[in-house]
């Protein structure tokens, strides 16, 4: 029998100390049911360590994600308070492998939402809304792997930055975003490439974590998955996403 224990702490390891592993799957054929097995016992290990959860992120909601990274089925992950950066502050290149930013909006929850809900029922629960960038950072070498792969690597989420939170009621459903570093623009697109709106990726959010016998609870930060490629990081640079009607959000990568 897979001991999926194993797996969970060589993918936490992996993070914990910033150094690639080969794919899971590459020794241990995984089905995506332990795949995200995998994921919630290191995630676990880090509660354990005193992180405290504090949403999930969606990913692969968008062609150009989906593309990049040659896996076309939907993700999602857990979300730390020790993985929320301060907007505007530094990340530690040393602490990453490969480290990646993607541009997002963030969601933040005033009810909880679980299981099939429509758009207006998820709008519903919606406190705010906010532009946002993650930072993935798959634990894999060369930035490579399956669907069970990411997955059990609870979805390449690393680091997250928030911008300012704005209204529920601002429209998000077509916004221009431009990511830019050190003032150049490097990533261009429009939030409508999150599943032809972010709200969509808010109502699959409820659907998939139920599934799992779980919810998305009240105060918790949803990200929808990025809506470009995601931009390979370099120390030394500054990083901004600006996101049309929800401001900006930055952060400069130490060396
Ligand atoms: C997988 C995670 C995808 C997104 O926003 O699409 C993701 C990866 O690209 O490594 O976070
Ligand atoms: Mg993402």
């Amino acid at each position: 029998m897979t001991d999926l224990r194993k797996l969970a702490e060589a993918v936490d390891e992996a993070a914990r100390t910033a150094v690639a592993i080969p794919q899971l799957t590459s020794s241990t054929p995984l089905t995506v049911e332990e795949a995200y097995a995998i994921q919630a016992l290191s995630m676990a290990r880090r509660y354990e360590r005193g992180e405290r959860r504090v949403g999930m992120k969606m990913g692969l909601t968008s062609r150009a994600k989906m593309l990049q990274v040659g896996v076309a089925e939907m993700v999602w992950g857990r979300l730390t308070d020790a993985m929320q950066c301060e907007e505007g502050g530094g990340l530690s290149f040393k602490s990453y492998i490969h480290p990646r930013a993607e541009p997002e909006v963030a969601f933040l929850l005033r009810r909880s939402l679980a299981g099939k809900v429509t758009a207006v029922e998820a709008l519903a629960a919606v406190e705010a809304v906010a532009p946002a960038i993650e930072i993935i950072d798959s634990r894999y070498e060369n930035f490579k792997f399956t669907w069970a792969d990411v997955v059990a690597d609870n979805s390449s989420s690393s680091s997250f930055f928030v911008g300012g939170w704005h209204p529920a009621d601002t429209d998000v459903g077509n916004l221009g975003i431009v990511v830019e570093v050190d003032g150049r623009p490097v990533q261009v697109g429009s939030s409508a490439a999150i599943l032809g709106h972010p709200l969509r990726s808010l109502v699959t959010a409820a659907r998939l974590v139920a599934l799992w016998g779980e919810r998305l609870e009240a105060g918790s930060i949803v990200l929808a998955g990025g809506a470009t490629a995601a931009q390979p990081l370099a120390a030394g640079t500054h990083v901004r996403a600006q996101v049309q009607s929800l401001g900006a959000v930055s952060f400069h990568v130490e060396v």
